[in-house]
């Protein structure tokens, strides 16, 4: 059976994940059995295509740890083709309008919430359930991530968050910080941006929904796991391999 990914973020403690875009399913794979909670494959701005991200969800479930995706901008319909392989979450990257955080609720929830398709062949063997009992429990077995990462987002972060299916958000300190300096600079831990995401966290608690963030490092992932978020992404698989390669260099060559 899936560890249940909605469950661990109520932990009380945040989820950690690892963050891969490159192509190569063994990746995610690999990464999920190290003392990750969770892994995130992205399909936004990892080279990582539909096929492999597909192969990559049972290669993280046997691992014992919940997959989730990033889906690229807009790109409802994959989310739903995720969540039939059996992914735990999806996180919808640049989410700036209500119709956004709609169009992406629809796509992951069954009627009533939203208008998902039934064809969920992945999941079914990944959780071993019956297909009445997946729709009886689907909604809730996975979550629905909308990506705060604008200055127009972050004005209506009320409204999306009050949208039935949205279990949460995601907040981008990158695009947040291009978009809170007006494309003046990129500093995804400046004050404004600092003051951004203490206050769509406070929202989403307020909010009884979720709230995740990218972190580059374990050192900001660290930080933010102290103010209070249910999930924080540490490392890009690219990130992990670059510093490790750096360090086993600068070790031999002492
Ligand atoms: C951002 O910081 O903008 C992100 O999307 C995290 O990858
Ligand atoms: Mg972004």
């Amino acid at each position: 059976s899936l560890p249940s990914l909605p469950d661990r973020l109520k932990a009380g403690i945040p989820a950690l994940a690892a963050w891969c875009g490159l192509p190569e399913p063994a990746i995610p794979g690999v990464l999920a059995r190290e003392a990750f909670d969770a892994v995130v494959v992205d399909m936004q701005h990892g080279a990582i295509d539909f096929a492999a991200t597909v192969r990559a969800i049972p290669l993280i479930a046997a691992a014992g740890k919940p997959a989730m995706v990033r889906i690229p901008v807009g790109d409802f319909a994959t989310a739903s083709r995720i969540l039939d392989a059996g992914a735990s979450g999806v996180i919808a990257p640049m989410i700036n309008t209500v119709e956004d955080a709609y169009r992406f609720a629809a796509v992951m929830k069954f009627p009533p919430v939203g208008e998902r398709s039934w064809g969920p062949h992945g999941a079914l063997s990944l959780t071993g359930l019956q297909p009445a009992e997946y729709f009886k429990i689907g909604n809730g077995l996975s979550v629905a991530l909308a990506m705060i990462e604008t200055q127009e987002a972050l004005a209506i972060v009320d409204d999306i968050l009050a949208v039935p299916g949205i279990d949460g958000i995601f907040i981008g300190p990158s695009d947040l910080s291009i978009g809170l300096s007006r494309g003046k600079e990129l500093d995804p831990a400046s004050t404004a941006v600092d003051a951004a995401i203490d206050h769509a966290l406070a929202r989403a608690r307020s909010a009884g929904k979720f709230a995740g963030i990218y972190a580059a490092t374990g050192d900001r992932a660290s930080e933010l796991a102290r103010k209070g978020f249910h999930l924080v992404s540490i490392a890009s698989d690219t990130g992990l391999l670059r510093a490790g390669a750096q360090m086993a260099l600068k070790a031999a060559r002492n």
